[in-house]
C-alpha cells in the first residue's frame, strides 16, 4: 500500500512543502502539500521529479576509498580510517593553512551543511575556506556587513504587499527566487499587479519575469551599479528622498549626494544604454510609490561592481524610506535566530583581516575567492594547500577555470569529498562520502527561514528510513570532524553534545539570553529529539525568538506561521556605531572605479548566464526527467548580431573569452539583447572518470571555461561570471 510523507523540497530556495507518496522505501510521486504554512500546495517541475531526483541510480550507495590509483567501493570504518591515517598527519607536519575546504551550495539545502562546517573549519583551524557564495551573494553579505554590521542582515522584498518592486539581476519564475525564500514567487508577482502594484525589471534578456513586468529595461550588461547609483542621484538632485524615518539611525546622509555627484542620469545613460528619461522616470516613479522595495540578485552581484550594486539597492531603500517598514524591504527573523536584543554599538564588520596566499585577495566573511583555488593548490611554498575537504560542491564547474581546477585537484596529497555522486569534482577525491538521498534525511531550513518572506517554521523527519548501509549526513559531517582531529572511533554524539554545552553555558552567562540563569547541563539533559542535530534544533528554537520548541514543530507536520515580516531597526545592528553606515569607508573607495567606468569603451559583445527552470546548477542533469527540451546548452544569440556575425540557428559556433574558448550550439533568439549572448552554467559532464550516466551523454559545454579567475569584484572577491567580454565565429 502506497502511504504519503511530507517533506519540505531541498531543491532550490523557495522550500516548498511536498506530500511524497512512498512504496516500500521507494519514492514514487511528489505534489505540493495544500495545508503547509508557507507553499499552501504549490510545487514546480524539479519539486514533482523529486521522486526521479531521489532514486536516482547512479547516486553512489556506499564510501568510495583510493587504493593503488582507484577509487573502490569501502566500507564507512575503511573510509573514516583513510581521512584519519591522512589529514592529521598532513596537520602536523604542514599546519592547518595545508588543509582547505570547499563548500558548495547544497550546503544551505541541509541540516548537515548548516550544523557541522563550522565545527569543521574550528577543529582544522584553516583560513582556506572557498564557498560558492564568491560565486554568488558574497557582494549582499559585504554591503550589508558594512552597512548594517552584520553580514546575515540581508533585507528582503515584502514581496505580499509591496506596491512596487524594482527587480534587477534575477529571473525568479525559473530560478524561484533567490535571497527571497517565497514558495510560488510567480503567483506573488502576478498578485502584486493584480493588486495594483507595479513590476520593473531590469535584465539584457527577456525572461519569463521580465514578461510578468509593467515595465522592462534591458541595459548593458554589468551597468546595475551606474544606474543604480543614477536613481540614487536622481532621488537626491529632485528632493524625492523620505528618509525621515530612519534618520535618527542613519550616519552618513550627508555626504553620500557629494560621493554620488558625478553619476547623473545623463553621464550614466550611455553606458548603461538607456535614456537619461527612462532613468529619471523610474527614479520618480519608484519615489512615488506608496510602498516599494528594490531587489538585486545574481546579474547585480556577479559582477565587476557586485558589491557597489548591492550597496545601492539598500542605499535606494534607506533613501526612500523603504527600509526597515511594511511593503518595503524589511528583515526576517527566523526561529532559530537569536532572541532580539536591546539596541547598541556592536562589533561592526572588518573586510580584509587576512589575505590570500599567492595573490592577496582580501578575506571576506573570513573567505577567499574560489576562483583563486587553484593557484593555492598550485602554487608551492609554505601555506600551500596540500589536501582539501570538498562538500556538496564542484568547482570544476561552477567556478573559473574548471580545467585548471581539474589539474590542480588532480594533483593534491589527499582530498575527501561529501557529495552523493561521483562527478567532475568528487573523481579526484581519495575518500568519497556518500549522503543518504533527501526522502531519509530529516529537513530544517536554517539558512532559507532568514531570508523568507514570511516568518515560519517547517521541520521534516526522515520521510523513509535510513537505507541499510547509509550513514545520516549529519553523522557523516560528525564522522570526519573527529577522523580530522585525531578522534576517530569516539561517538559523533560527542560532537553534538560539546556543541549543546557551550552554547547552553554561554546562554545561562548572557542575561538577554532566555535561558539566563539556568543550570546549563540541567537544561541539556531536557532537550528533546531522537538525534544529536535533532537536539541542537531543539536548543536553538529555545534559544530562538519565539519560544518554540522541536515538540511543537513535530506536532504540527505542516508548519507553524510566525506571521508577516516586521520592523526590526535598530536592534538589527551590529555596526560600531550602532547606527546604519550609509557610506562606509571601503565602499566610498571603491566608487572612484565605478566613475571611471563611465569613460570606458563597452565591450561589443558580453556573455551572460542562465537558469532553467528544470535546472539546478550543476547537477540535476543526470535526472531524465529535468533535462531536454528547451533545457539545453545552447548559445542565445540576438537575430542581428546573429546576422552581423554569420551565425545561424541550429549553427555552431566558437566563443572565445580570456580564459579560453568553446565550441556551442547556437540558438538565435530575440530574448537577449543585442550585443549580448548567453550560455548557462553547469554543464560539460563530458570528463572520464566520473560516473553520470544520463548527463555525460549529453554533456554540454562549460561556461566557466571561457574566464582565468582574474575578473573579479574586488571588495567581495566574487568572480565575475556575468558581463565579460566575448568574441563569437561560425563554425562550418
Ligand atoms: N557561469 C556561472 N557560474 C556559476 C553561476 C552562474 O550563474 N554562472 N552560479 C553560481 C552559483 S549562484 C552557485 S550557488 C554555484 C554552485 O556551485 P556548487 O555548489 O559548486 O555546485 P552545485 O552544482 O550546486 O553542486 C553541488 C554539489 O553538491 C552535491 N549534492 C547534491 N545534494 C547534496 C546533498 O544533499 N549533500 C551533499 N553533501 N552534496 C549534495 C552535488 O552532487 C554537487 O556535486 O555555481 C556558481 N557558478
Ligand atoms: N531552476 C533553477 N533554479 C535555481 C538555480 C538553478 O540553477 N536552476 N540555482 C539556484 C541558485 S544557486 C541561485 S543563486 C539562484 C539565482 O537566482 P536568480 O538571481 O533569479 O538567477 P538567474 O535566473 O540566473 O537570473 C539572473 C538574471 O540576471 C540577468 N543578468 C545577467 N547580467 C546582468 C546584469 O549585468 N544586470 C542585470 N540587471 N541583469 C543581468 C540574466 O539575464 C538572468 O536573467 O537560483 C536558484 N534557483
Ligand atoms: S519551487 Fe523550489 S522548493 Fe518549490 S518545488 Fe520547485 S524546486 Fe522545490
Ligand atoms: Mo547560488
Amino acid at each position: 500500500m502506497p502511504r504519503t510523507a511530507l517533506r519540505v523540497c531541498p531543491l532550490c530556495e523557495a522550500t516548498c512543502g511536498l506530500t511524497l507518496t512512498i512504496e516500500g522505501s521507494t519514492v514514487t510521486g511528489a505534489r505540493g502539500d495544500r495545508d503547509d504554512v508557507f507553499s499552501r500546495g504549490f510545487i514546480c517541475p524539479k519539486g514533482a521529479a523529486f521522486g526521479a531526483v531521489d532514486g536516482d541510480p547512479d547516486r553512489l550507495r556506499t564510501p568510495l576509498v583510493r587504493r593503488a590509483g582507484r577509487l573502490r567501493e569501502a566500507t564507512w570504518e575503511e573510509a573514516y580510517a583513510a581521512v584519519a591515517a591522512a589529514v592529521p598527519a598532513l596537520l602536523r607536519e604542514y599546519g592547518p593553512q595545508s588543509v582547505g575546504v570547499v563548500l558548495g551550495n547544497p550546503n544551505t539545502h541541509t541540516m548537515a551543511g548548516a550544523l557541522y562546517p563550522p565545527l569543521l573549519l574550528k577543529a582544522l583551524g584553516t583560513r582556506n575556506l572557498f564557498t560558492a557564495s564568491t560565486l554568488d551573494q558574497m557582494p549582499k553579505h559585504v554591503s550589508s556587513g558594512l552597512l548594517f554590521g552584520d553580514p546575515f542582515a540581508i533585507p528582503v522584498p515584502d514581496l505580499d504587499r509591496t506596491d512596487f518592486l524594482l527587480l534587477l539581476g534575477a529571473n525568479p519564475v525559473e530560478s524561484n527566487g533567490s535571497l527571497c525564500t517565497a514558495p510560488d514567487f510567480p503567483g506573488r508577482l502576478r498578485a502584486l499587479r493584480a493588486r495594483g502594484g507595479t513590476l520593473v525589471v531590469v535584465d539584457p534578456r527577456r525572461t519569463r519575469t521580465a514578461r510578468l513586468a509593467d515595465r522592462h529595461l534591458a541595459p548593458r550588461p554589468g551597468s546595475d551599479a551606474l544606474l543604480l547609483a543614477a536613481l540614487a542621484h536622481t532621488l537626491l538632485d529632485e528632493k524625492l528622498t523620505d528618509p525621515d524615518r530612519l534618520t535618527r539611525w542613519t550616519e552618513g546622509l550627508g555626504e553620500l549626494g557629494p560621493a554620488l555627484d558625478r553619476f547623473t542620469p545623463e553621464a550614466v545613460a550611455p553606458a548603461c544604454d538607456l535614456s537619461a528619461a527612462e532613468i529619471r522616470a523610474l527614479a520618480r516613479e519608484l519615489a512615488a510609490a506608496p510602498t516599494a522595495a528594490v531587489y538585486g540578485r545574481i546579474g547585480s552581484c556577479t559582477t565587476e561592481y557586485g558589491t557597489l550594486a548591492s550597496w545601492l539597492v539598500d542605499v535606494l531603500n534607506i533613501l526612500t524610506g523603504n527600509l526597515d517598514r511594511p511593503g518595503g524591504a524589511l528583515f526576517p527573523l527566523s526561529a532559530t535566530d537569536h532572541a532580539p536584543r536591546p539596541a547598541g554599538p556592536g562589533k561592526g564588520f572588518a573586510l580584509g583581516r587576512w589575505h590570500s596566499r599567492v595573490s592577496g585577495h582580501p578575506e571576506a566573511k573570513s573567505e577567499l575567492p574560489t576562483a583563486a583555488l587553484a593557484e593555492e593548490i598550485e602554487t608551492p611554498g609554505e601555506g600551500r594547500i596540500r589536501a582539501l575537504i570538498a562538500i556538496a560542491a564542484n568547482p570544476v564547474l561552477s567556478a573559473p577555470d574548471g580545467q585548471r581546477l581539474d589539474a590542480a585537484l588532480a594533483g593534491l596529497d589527499f582530498m575527501v569529498s561529501v557529495d552523493p555522486y561521483l562527478n567532475e569534482t568528487a573523481r579526484h577525491a581519495h575518500v568519497v562520502l556518500p549522503p543518504p538521498p533527501p526522502a531519509q534525511s530529516a529537513h530544517f531550513d536554517f539558512a532559507f527561514n532568514a531570508f523568507a518572506v514570511r516568518n515560519q517554521a517547517r521541520y521534516s523527519p526522515p520521510a523513509v528510513p535510513l537505507e541499510e548501509g547509509r550513514m545520516d549526513e549529519c553523522e557523516i559531517h560528525a564522522r570526519l570532524i573527529l577522523a580530522v582531529s585525531e578522534q576517530h572511533g569516539a561517538p559523533p554524539e560527542t560532537v553534538d553534545d560539546r556543541v549543546i554545552a557551550d552554547t547552553l553555558a554561554r546562554a545561562a552567562a548572557d542575561p538577554h539570553s532566555p535561558l539566563f540563569g539556568e543550570d546549563p547541563r540541567l537544561r541539556a539533559s531536557t532537550l528533546s529529539g531522537r538525534t544529536g542535530p535533532e537536539r541542537r534544533l531543539d536548543m536553538m528554537l529555545r534559544l530562538g525568538p519565539y519560544d518554540l520548541t522541536l515538540e511543537e514543530l513535530g506536532q504540527h507536520p505542516h508548519g507553524i506561521d510566525l506571521g508577516p515580516l516586521r520592523p526590526r531597526l535598530p536592534g538589527v545592528l551590529k555596526t560600531r556605531s550602532g547606527r546604519i553606515e550609509l557610506l562606509p569607508e571601503p565602499i566610498a573607495a571603491e566608487l572612484p572605479r565605478l566613475r571611471a567606468a563611465l569613460a570606458e569603451r563597452p565591450a561589443a559583445l558580453v556573455l551572460v548566464g542562465r537558469r532553467h527552470l528544470r535546472s539546478n546548477n550543476s547537477w540535476l542533469h543526470n535526472v531524465p526527467a529535468l533535462i531536454g527540451g528547451s533545457n539545453r546548452c545552447t548559445l542565445q544569440v540576438h537575430p542581428e548580431d546573429a546576422g552581423r556575425l554569420g551565425l545561424a540557428d541550429g549553427g555552431r559556433a566558437r566563443v572565445t573569452s580570456d580564459g579560453g574558448s568553446l565550441e556551442v550550439p547556437v540558438e538565435v533568439t530575440e530574448t537577449v539583447r543585442r550585443g549580448v549572448v548567453s550560455l548557462p552554467h553547469g554543464w560539460g559532464h563530458d570528463r572520464a572518470g566520473s560516473r553520470l550516466s544520463v548527463a555525460s551523454a549529453e554533456p554540454g559545454a562549460n561556461v566557466n571555461q571561457l574566464l582565468d579567475g582574474t575578473r573579479l569584484d574586488p571588495l567581495s572577491g566574487t568572480a565575475v561570471l556575468n558581463g565579460f567580454p566575448v568574441e563569437l565565429a561560425p563554425l562550418p
